[in-house]
This record gives C-alpha cells, structure tokens and sequence, in this order.
C-alpha cells in the first residue's frame, strides 16, 4: 500500500553559500526520498532557506545591502548548488518522481502560518505566552539563548564562547520579550519519546534529549525587540500596542517552514497536503540544532494542539584536518560541487562525479556518527569501491553480454540456477537486497551500501567462477553461456536498482547500457524471491568508462587543489567574505627593488603548539619548528579565525629575520603570514609537506 514518506532538511541560513556539510543533510535526505520513491511510497522532499533574525540582518548592514536584497541574492545560490548536485526542482524533481519544494521564510505563504502558529498558541493556552524581560548571553552564529554553564570561558575575564562557533557571545541586557513557557513541556515531551521510540534516531541522541529534558526546561524567549527583521508577532489584545514592537525569535519563525509549506495545519476542513504529509515528517538535521528540533519545536507543536513529526534523524559532523568544517573557519570550507567535479574526471558521464561524492558520504560514515573528511581515503575508497568493484562489474558484464548474447540476455535455465556459482549469486543476491531495503528504511545508508556491494562484489566473484568467455568457445555449452549471460543481467538490472538511491546519475546510465528504458520515477526496488525472474526486456550495449582509476600522480594532484581546501575566488566566493571585504582593494605599496624583497627571509614553519595569550582577545603564543636547534615563540594576531587547538601540525610561513618583537608580555621571533584580518582570516601555508626551515621564494 502507497504510505506517505515526507522528509526535511534544515533550512540553512543565507549567511554563506553551501559547503560539505550543507550538502551532507542534503543528500542524505535526498537518498532517503529516492529509496522510499523505489519503494512505493508517495514522497515529498523539503529544503529551503532561513532568511530572518540577526545573523542575516548583520551580514546584510555589513554588506550595505537591505535584508531582503541580501536574501534574495545568496537563496539562489543554495538552489544552484542543490540543481548541480542532481536535486532539481520543479520539472526535474517530477522525473525523480516526487515532489521537491524550496521554501524561503521570507516567503508570505510562510509568514502567515507562524502567525497562525503563534495566535493558535496564544488562543489554547494563554499563558504559554508571556511578557518578561530578559538578559543573558545570546550567540549570533547559532541565533540562541545560552547559560553560563552551556558555554565555555574565553581567553580574557569575564569572556564566554559559544562551544559551536569558538567565538564570543553577547550579552543581551534587559530586553522585553514574550516567553514562552516551554518548562511546562519537560514531563510531555518524556512521555513522547518514552512512548515512540522512533521519535528520535540515532539512540544516541535520545539519550541525550531525554538527560537534557530530566535536567528540567527554562522559559524561552521568543521575540525580539532589538532589531526589526523578523516576523511580526501578532496584536496582542491583553498589551495593546506592544506586540509591534516586537519580531519573533528566529527559531519559532524557522521551525514553522516545515508545515508552512504543506499549507494551513488550523484549516477546516484539513489542508490535504497537511493531513497527507505531516504524520510521516522526519526532520533530517546536524547534531547542532538537536535541542531546537527534538524540544522546541515539538513544545510549539503541542502548545498549539498540532501533532508531533514521527522522526528527527540526527548526524554527527563532517571535519576536516579535527576541525568542523563551518562558514565560521574559513580553512575548513569545502564546497561539494568541487569535489564532485574533480571526482568526475575523465568519466563519460560528468553526473557520476557528484555520485561517487554521494557514495562517499553515505558509505564512509554511519549516520549519526562525526566524520573526518580525509581525502586520501576519498579516494581510495573511490578506487576499490567504484572504479574497482561496481564500474568493473558494469564495463566486464556489458561487454560479455554484448560479444556473446547476440543483442540479447541468454535464457534462463530454472534447473542450472538452483545449483553451483549460479545458486550461490541468487542467494547473496537475495540477501543482500533484503538487508539493504532493511537498513535504508532503518535510516542506516552506509549499511545499506555495504549490503548493495555485497551483490556487487559476488557478481564479480560469478564471472570468474563461470568465465563466459571459456563457454563461448564450446559449441556445446551454449546453453549453460545463456544461462550465465541471463544471470548476469539479472544481476547487472538489480545493481542498477539498488544503487539508484545513491548514485542515480550511475543508475541511470546503466539503465541506458542495457536498454531497459525505464524512467526514473517508475524504477522499483526489487522483490527479494524474484532474482533471475525479474530481468526486463533488455538491449546490453557496450559502455563507456564510468569511473576511471585515479592513479598516484592524479591523487597528488586532486590532493595539492583541495588543500588547503578554500575554493578559488572565481568557483564560490563566499558571501561572508564578500560581506567583509572593503569595496575596494587596498592600493599597492610602492614598488621595490629584487634587493629589497631578498632581504626577506621567507622559511616554511611547522606548528607544534598554540596557545591564547591571557587578555589579548586577538592573541595566540605559537610554538614553531624552523628546523633549527630550538622552536621558536611567534605571537600571531590570528585568535579570532583560529582556535588553538586547530593549529598544531599545520604548515605556515614565517617571515623568520625579522628582529624580535615584546607583545603583551611575550618575545615574538618572527611573525606568521596571514591574509585578511580578524575573524576573516586565511594562513598563508603550502600545499606540499615541506620540511620546517625549507627556504620560500
Ligand atoms: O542551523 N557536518 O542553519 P545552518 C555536517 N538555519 N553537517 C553540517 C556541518 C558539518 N560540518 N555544518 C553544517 C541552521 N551542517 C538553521 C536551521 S532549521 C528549521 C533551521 C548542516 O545554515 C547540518 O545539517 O547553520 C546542520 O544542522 C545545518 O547544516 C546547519 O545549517
């Protein structure tokens, strides 16, 4: 039976454009939507962009543009990220076979359902909603509300970082705002989780909502005064004239995008997309926004009598060199339509490019643990897995089909399949499509993908057990040839359809190889007891290389481009530096002579250990190998880009003649190259592992 299957991302703030991580909720909510589609169920797929509060009003003043020009600028930028990334939407979703929205919170069909959202609130239960004042520490980057024991002390008295963005948080002084009374919302929102277990996945981050919610829940603030950009919060008749005053904290407005989209959840009678969809929501999210999706979010819901989404799906992170790849770091961007170009190389089909980046992601890490993106084992996972195993067993059994089927599959022999390497492939087969569809809808994809390989691999296993190519040669043995090219097609139509989640570019064109001809939407996951008897009418072609190998030289030259990983200026400049930059480039300094520069003693230095310099905001004490008989202490004005704990082990350059220097009560001997300044700030460094003291020029 057709059951709804509607899933999320989280709309992401419009205050950069889209890097790995972005990307990594993305596909996996995509590879979800795709497997429920194969599997029959009616899906609906949602991302979109969180264009209020702040952070964007911020980056919109800094960048002298209004709020909604900023918005409307960077939201197209997620959209052609999401379409080069294969996620169309519109016309090409409906070839996925679902629907595929893009909502922006500026958008009025949003706006009016958190209003409604709001009023519904303020209607049921009247004191959910509330007049106070607030003060406390407030994090711009993560737009939320935070106690001193929830943050962690900065380097001068008094100082307190946010633990996400390593940076400092503001003090918010007595500012009036409605609360909302989400400590009334602990003991509901206990017996929720204790009730569906599925509610929350992995289990890890049930227990760790569950250990928040028995530590007992505060009042929230949900509206602001101090800045305008924000949806109004609606007339309040019991203080008349001050709810225009007032713009809704950000994550209320956000949070809502979710049903906004379906329609009006107060609708009577009820807006069909809403009674369809909602029931089956899950919400796929980061780690970091755990708390807004797993306690708010549900509190609003049942203050305003709406049903609850059945799941939250939260991962770990993706970090690169132990650093969380974030907008903040700008050492840690890495932009996935880059990978996914390079990755696509010399392949005959660019798309797969962004497959094999698919598969990585999916396959490297279990859903819901961190990741650290190495890329030698990017690529070594490319070469075994896709260019070794699948791209092996597409180009292998395509060829054999087409030298010796005659422009067809064989035949199959029901007595020959139940014995030998024939009965040996069907079961693996049949298991390995059964633990797959398993672990897909258990949200565990890389399982899912071990279990897809499993068929892979034992189809290689089948052609140099049966070697079609011996049989050929023997009249006699034709129909055991038929019977082993049958197979093989059956095995090569399953490969198409299990893969297609995950690498549906591949699917795709394998899907064109043998002629099948059917469309993507109307691709079906296969029936486990059917192998062998489920092979379409097919018309093998010989393919064209999907995933070449990529050898040492190659690797080193992918490896040197993406370290260190900021793209170039022309691929993605980021907004944020954009945001910053002054208008014009800062004017040369007056030429000087060779002499002059060879004055300049230039050595590559190795970081060993860092550490802040006490009440100096901008300050970290560098201990730097030079190759020389004692490390030197460099002080580098890098502490808001960079946390110490990210230096060690990196490569900088020094500018190592240059007289030493007291600041704040440290001899520095040297200084570290740096481009731009404060928090926007790139090292100077060199892509190769060049020994400390190397001479630069
Ligand atoms: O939080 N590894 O938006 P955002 C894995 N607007 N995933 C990562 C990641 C990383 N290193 N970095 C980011 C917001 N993400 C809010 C959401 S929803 C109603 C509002 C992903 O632009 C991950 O999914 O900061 C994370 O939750 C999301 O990007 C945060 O995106």
């Amino acid at each position: 039976m057709t059951q709804p299957f509607y899933v999320t991302t989280p709309i992401y703030y419009v205050n950069d454009v889209p890097h790995l991580g972005h990307a990594y909720t993305t596909i996996v909510a995509d590879a979800l939507a795709r497997c429920h589609q194969m599997m029959g169920d009616d899906v609906r797929y949602l991302t979109g962009t969180d264009e209020h509060g702040q952070k964007i009003a911020e980056v919109a003043a800094k960048r002298g543009v209004t709020p909604q020009q900023h918005c409307d600028e960077v939201a197209p930028r997620f959209l052609d990220t999401w379409r080069e990334l294969g996620l169309g939407f519109g016309d090409a979703a409906a070839a996925h076979g679902f629907r595929r929205d893009f909502i922006r919170t500026t958008e009025p069909r949003h706006t009016a359902v958190v209003r409604k959202l709001w009023e519904a609130i303020r209607a049921r239960r009247p004191d959910d909603l509330y007049l106070a004042t607030y003060q406390g520490w407030y994090c711009v980057g993560c737009e939320a509300f935070y106690t001193e024991s929830q943050l962690k002390a900065g380097a001068t008295a008094g100082e307190w970082l946010c633990t996400t963005h390593e940076k400092p948080v503001a003090w918010v002084d007595k500012e009036t705002s409605y609360f909302f009374k989400l400590s009334a919302y602990a003991e509901p929102l206990l017996a929720h989780i204790e009730a569906h277990p599925e509610f929350i996945q992995p289990e890890q981050y049930r227990n760790e909502v569950v250990s928040f919610l028995k530590g007992g829940l505060k009042d929230l603030s949900v509206s602001r005064t101090s800045f305008t950009w924000g949806i109004p919060v609606p007339d309040d008749p019991a203080h008349p004239g001050e709810a225009a005053r007032h713009v809704m904290y950000v994550w209320f407005d956000a949070l809502t995008n979710y049903l906004s989209n379906l329609g009006d959840p107060f609708a009577s009678p009820p807006t069909p997309a809403v009674a369809t969809y909602w029931p089956s929501v899950v919400h796929v999210i980061g780690k970091d926004i755990l708390r807004f999706h797993a306690v708010y979010w549900p509190a609003f819901l049942l203050a305003a009598g709406l049903p609850l989404p059945r799941t939250v799906l939260c991962h770990g992170w993706w970090s690169i060199g132990g650093r969380k790849i974030s907008k903040s770091i700008p050492a840690t961007r890495v932009y996935p339509t880059i990978l996914a170009g390079d990755l696509a190389g010399a392949s005959s089909v660019p798309a797969t490019g962004v497959d094999a980046l698919r598969y990585f992601l999916l396959r490297e890490t279990p859903l819901g643990n961190d990741g650290d993106l190495i890329y030698e084992g990017l690529i070594e996972r490319y070469n075994a897995d896709l260019a070794n195993d699948l791209g092996n067993l597409i180009n292998r059994s395509l060829t054999m089909l087409v030298r010796f089927g005659g422009g067809g599959v064989g035949a199959r022999d029901e007595a020959r399949a139940a014995t030998g390497p024939h009965a040996a492939l069907a079961t693996v087969a049949a298991a390995a499509i059964k633990d797959a569809q398993a672990a897909f809808t258990a949200f565990a994809p890389s399982r899912g993908l071990e279990a897809v390989w499993r068929l892979v691999r034992e189809a290689n296993t089948y052609i140099a057990a049966t070697e079609p190519w011996t049989l050929a040669k023997d009249p006699a043995k034709k129909p055991e040839l038929d019977h082993v090219l049958h197979t093989l097609a059956a095995a090569l139509w399953w490969t198409r359809l299990a893969i297609a989640p995950v690498l549906p570019a591949t699917a795709l064109a394998l899907d064109g190889w043998l002629g099948a001809g059917v469309a993507e939407k109307d691709a079906r996951w296969p029936d486990a007891a059917a192998f062998g008897r489920d092979v379409p009418a097919l018309t093998p072609t010989a393919s064209t290389p999907l995933f070449p190998r990529i050898d040492a030289a190659r690797t080193a030259e992918l490896i040197g481009k993406w370290l260190p990983p900021e793209p170039t200026a022309a691929v993605a400049a980021p907004v944020e530096a954009a945001a910053a930059a002054p208008a014009p480039v800062a004017p040369l300094a007056p030429t000087i002579a060779y002499e002059d520069f060879a004055k300049i003693d230039l050595r590559v230095g190795l970081v060993i250990a860092a550490e802040p310099v006490p009440k100096a905001k901008k300050l970290l004490k560098l201990t730097v190998d030079l190759g020389e008989a004692r490390h030197r202490t460099i002080v580098a004005g890098i502490a808001e880009a960079f946390t110490a704990a990210a230096l060690p082990g990196q490569r900088v350059l020094v500018v190592a003649n240059l007289a030493p220097r007291e600041l704040r009560g440290v001899t520095s001997e040297g200084m570290i190259l740096a481009a731009g300044d404060d928090a926007i700030l790139a090292l100077g460094t060199i892509t190769a592992a060049a020994p400390p003291g190397t001479r630069v020029k």
